[in-house]
């Protein structure tokens, strides 16, 4: 399978994330796609591209699952920040006042002219520094997931967008989970549009795709499904609950399978199992594998407890699928696995497929 990564990826690194009332080192850092590249290097699957698409294309991808004023937004973002205040220059922006929408009465159809006001207009969580290169990094994180698209519709078994920041928390014109363009949903779309009537969307980073789900959820044309750590415990704590099954034309189009934090391998698979069997059901002519790593033992802030050899068996059992798949890079904060799990994931899958 061809790797599509991404050039510009060095231009979103975060310095500090609010943690509980403090600032902690930021855990999504520039390294995990390094060793993720170097693995592919160890381990070659086909060839690695940067991606080459048009930018009318991109444009066309962005707009079909994010918001005109939202991308707007991100794209004037840092400027606005430094125009705030100068000193903004060397330090990322994060909210510290939202509107809850849907609460309290407060309003977000009228949008602040105050640029903090409007930061936490567009986010969910304090936890996601955007930087000066995060709009740049992010949009060509979306040009690697159309290329990916791409690449399977024109006939591809499979094909992987390498990127970050990530993208499954990234909903219509919402941030937040370090994730600012949604990816794999971008993929989803693309392949829609590109003939495949059916998409099936298979989460299997360890928090919920919150972004992925809200994005889909009235539509009974992408079908949603993310195994994850029970929200009662787990991030995004908001969504991802077992009675969240779509809404309008989308009932019934949205599966989540939470699973207990300590959750080890062999429950994981059988929800996989599951997961793989209503995408059957659905009919899915092509599926798109947010893949996130943080699902590892070693993972520093999740709670499962897979190993790296079962990476291979999770890679296998997707290729089963026998469907066209899209992967896409999310989470993974082990930096010194990330790129041996991530590799042992396709591997699996492209051996078997
Ligand atoms: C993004 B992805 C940890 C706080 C949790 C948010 C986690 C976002 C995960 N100190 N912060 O799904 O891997
Ligand atoms: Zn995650």
């Amino acid at each position: 399978m061809k790797t599509f990564h991404n050039p510009d990826h060095l231009l979103h690194a975060g310095r500090q994330e609010m943690f509980r009332g403090r600032m902690v080192d930021c855990h999504e850092v520039p390294a995990r796609l390094d060793f993720v590249m170097q693995a592919l290097e160890q381990r070659p699957l086909g060839d690695r591209l940067v991606p080459a698409v048009l930018d009318a294309d991109l444009d066309a991808a962005l707009a079909s699952v994010h918001s005109g004023r939202y991308l707007d937004f991100l794209k004037g973002a840092w400027a606005e920040w430094v125009a705030m205040d100068p000193f903004n220059a060397d330090r990322d922006a994060l909210p510290s006042i939202w509107p809850m929408p849907n609460r309290h009465g407060f309003r977000t159809d009228v949008l602040p002219e105050n640029f903090a006001a409007r930061l936490g207009a567009f986010a969910f969580d304090s936890g996601s520094p955007l930087t000066r290169g995060t709009w740049a990094a992010a949009r060509m994180g979306a040009a690697c997931a159309l290329a990916a698209a791409q690449s399977v519709a024109a006939g591809a078994r499979s094909a992987f967008a390498l990127t970050r920041p990530p993208g499954h928390h990234a909903g219509p014109d919402f941030f937040g989970g370090y994730c600012f363009i949604n990816n794999a949903a971008i993929a989803a779309q693309a392949l829609r549009s590109r003939g495949f009537e059916r998409v099936a969307v298979l989460d299997i980073d360890y928090h919920h795709g919150n972004g992925t789900q809200t994005i889909f959820y009235e539509r009974p044309d992408v079908l949603t499904v993310s195994i994850h750590g029970d929200p009662l415990t787990e991030y995004p704590f908001y969504l991802g609950h077992a009675d969240e099954r779509g809404a309008d034309f989308g009932e019934g189009f949205n599966l989540n399978l939470p699973l207990a934090r300590g959750t080890g391998f062999m429950p994981w698979i059988k929800a996989l199992d599951q997961a793989l069997d209503a995408a059957h059901t659905f009919k899915a002519q092509a599926l798109v594998v947010p893949m996130g790593l943080d699902t590892f033992e070693g993972d520093p802030i999740s709670g499962f407890t897979l190993k790296s050899g079962d990476y291979t068996t999770i890679g296998r059992r997707l290729a089963d699928a026998d469907l066209p798949t899209v992967f896409t890079f999310e989470g993974g904060y082990a930096v010194n696995e990330v790129g041996t799990n991530a590799v042992n994931l396709l591997q699996g899958f492209q051996m078997a497929a």
